[in-house]
């Protein structure tokens, strides 16, 4: 029985890269860090009895050392970051800190404690910020101009991990992820945002959705068809990057249009813009160019943007329909 080891293990992708893991019969384990709010901490994987649990937190050396002594760890997966782009110009330092110094302090963990274990660490399309290929895609090989401290912080985080693999010999890889998304996805994301909006709206609950700039674009996945990548990837014999994306985009405003109209609504009888959810810079395209993981790895969605849209819709109708 191989070991995982997930940092951001209660997260949106850390939840379902646990259920993948626990069924493919894997030992899953992790880290949360200390809440005062316990009681929703671990909501989104509070339904698998088997992962194993510790606190932890990549700003504390100690104890991810712990950890990984503790579990030796086969696989460990690096997801956990201040992952909201906007946020992380209210709190850039914080998002530093845990994106960039905290990668380095597991990896520094991880040379120590069990070298020999495979390394993945998730990377961002935000990485490209303003850059886009002449063909209007972003792949591997494209420039990295972020325009967020997220997207800076994540660069490191790519950069650093490369030079332990080149430098120490490694198996340490990247996955570029596009927007991936779900039900299980912070509703303070575009995509939860407005779907749980627009459903309150359609039963009468509410009268208006607040939203920032409608014409940025991007590339949206289902977070279940990304977790997949991530498994795929470790298990590759040669340490490497891959982009995982749809390499479809659509806009803000497309993606209301699709889920207001979903239910027979019309998104510009609800939707107002408030410049508190302007960023002070636009990150304005994304569409990836998948390649490279499709014919090396033979990664395939199975999740369309419409069938994500819709498995969301429906989440937020049953819970509605149960709070009632
Ligand atoms: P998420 O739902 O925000 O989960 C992030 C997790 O990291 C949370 O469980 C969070 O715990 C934890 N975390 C935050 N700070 C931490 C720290 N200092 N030490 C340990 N854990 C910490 O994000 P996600 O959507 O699952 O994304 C997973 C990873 O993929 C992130 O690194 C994100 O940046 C990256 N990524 C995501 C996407 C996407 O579209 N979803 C695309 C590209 C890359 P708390 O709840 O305690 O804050
Ligand atoms: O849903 P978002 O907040 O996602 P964003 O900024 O693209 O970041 C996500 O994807 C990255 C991969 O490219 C991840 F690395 C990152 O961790 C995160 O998961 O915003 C999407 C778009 C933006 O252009 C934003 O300006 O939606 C626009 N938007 C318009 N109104 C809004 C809103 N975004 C949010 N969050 N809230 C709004 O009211």
């Amino acid at each position: 029985m191989k070991t995982a080891f997930i940092t951001g293990i209660a997260g949106q992708d850390g939840s379902y890269l646990s259920e993948l893991l626990l069924e493919k019969g894997y030992r899953v384990t992790g880290i949360i860090r200390r809440n005062s709010t316990v009681e929703h901490q671990r909501d989104r994987i509070s339904h698998l009895n088997n992962v194993e649990i510790e606190y932890g937190d990549l700003l504390d050396q100690s104890s991810l050392e712990n950890a990984l002594i503790k579990f030796k760890p086969d696989e460990i997966y690096n997801l956990g970051a201040q992952s909201h782009v906007r946020i992380s110009s209210d709190i850039p330092q914080f998002t530093v800190q845990t994106n960039a110094n905290g990668v380095l302090n597991l990896l520094e963990a991880y040379k120590r404690v069990c070298p020999g274990s495979k390394f993945y660490q998730a990377s961002s399309s935000e990485m490209f910020g303003s850059s886009v290929d002449e063909d209007g895609y972003q792949r591997e090989t494209s420039k990295m101009t972020p325009v967020s401290p997220y997207g800076c912080s994540k660069v490191f985080g790519y950069n650093i991990t490369r030079y332990y693999r080149n430098a120490f010999g490694l198996h340490i890889c990247n996955g570029i992820l596009f927007n991936h998304e779900s039900p299980r996805r912070g509703s303070n994301f575009v995509t939860n945002k407005v779907v749980k909006a627009a459903v309150e709206i359609s039963l009468g609950l509410r009268k208006q959705l607040e939203l920032g700039n409608m014409d940025s674009f991007r590339d949206w996945g289902h977070s279940k068809d990304y977790v997949k990548a991530m498994n795929l990837i470790l298990q590759n014999p040669n340490p490497g990057d891959w982009v995982v994306a749809t390499g479809e985009t659509r806009s803000v405003r497309d993606m209301c249009i699709y889920v207001f109209n979903k239910l027979g609504l019309n998104y510009e009888d609800y939707v107002v813009q408030n410049a508190k959810f302007l960023r002070p810079e636009e990150l304005p395209y994304l569409r990836g160019d998948s390649t490279k993981i499709r014919t090396e790895l033979n990664w395939e969605p199975e999740y369309t943007f419409e069938t994500l849209m819709n498995e969301m819709i429906e989440f937020w109708q049953d819970y509605f329909k149960n709070i009632k």
